[in-house]
């Protein structure tokens, strides 16, 4: 369970009805007046995952209200239960009881991959917060590449996110470079409630107001 310091993984932590209470709630967004896009990166390449916005809406790098590079329209608000969702996660990977309640996440991306999206090797450093990461997936599975904070390369560790994984990224984790090598397709268990892809939310404190 714990893969680093700060880094917690919870294999199967979500249920299969809430997976598809969840996976329903993606549908609806998908319909919603800010749908998912990929965002371009500054080189001009779009990225290969699509996103759905919550609370604040990110392009490579910051953060804003509005998503201008979708419709211009308002960012979709940052749902209570998902906060109450980001507490029980911390609070099962066993951080303390009064850190797991105050614990107020007010963004979250979430990501779609089809058969083929991947995502580089990155840190998460947009946010004005150290506040832990919490990760949640459905659907296909993926080998997610875990690395240190020095770069892109060696040491890492590769390991593969199921649906209904819980992933926390608290401590010395949160700045650590990762990615996602690859979708592996046709692996979403029949209960999850995605015929296809993968959807991966991460909860964060933007810090921001
Ligand atoms: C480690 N998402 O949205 S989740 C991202 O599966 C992102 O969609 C991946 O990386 C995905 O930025 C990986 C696991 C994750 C998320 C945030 C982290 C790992 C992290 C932040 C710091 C360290
Ligand atoms: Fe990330």
């Amino acid at each position: 369970r714990r893969i680093a310091d700060g880094a917690v993984h919870v294999p199967g932590w979500l249920s299969p009805e809430q997976q598809r209470w969840i996976a329903a709630r993606f549908r609806g967004w998908a319909a919603g007046p800010v749908p998912p896009r990929a965002a371009v990166l500054p080189g001009g390449h779009p990225m290969s995952v699509q996103t759905v916005c919550l609370g604040w809406h990110w392009q490579p790098y910051r953060y804003t209200r509005e998503a201008f590079d979708v419709n211009g329209r308002r960012v979709l608000d940052f749902p209570d239960w998902m906060v109450r969702l980001g507490r029980k996660a911390l609070a099962a990977t066993g951080s303390l009881p009064e850190t797991a309640a105050a614990y107020t996440p007010d963004t979250a991306l979430v990501n779609f991959y089809d058969d083929a999206a991947k995502m580089g090797m990155h840190q998460d450093k947009d946010e004005r917060s150290a506040a832990p990461v919490v990760s949640l997936s459905i659907g296909d599975s993926c080998v997610f590449r875990f690395g240190n904070t020095e770069s892109r390369g060696k040491p890492y560790t590769d390991l593969v996110l199921r649906s209904g994984d819980l992933f926390v990224f608290g401590g010395s984790s949160r700045f650590a470079y990762h990615g996602v090598v690859k979708v592996h397709p046709g692996t979403a268990p029949q209960d999850c409630g995605l015929e296809h892809g993968r959807i991966n939310i991460t909860m964060r404190v933007t810090g921001l107001s």
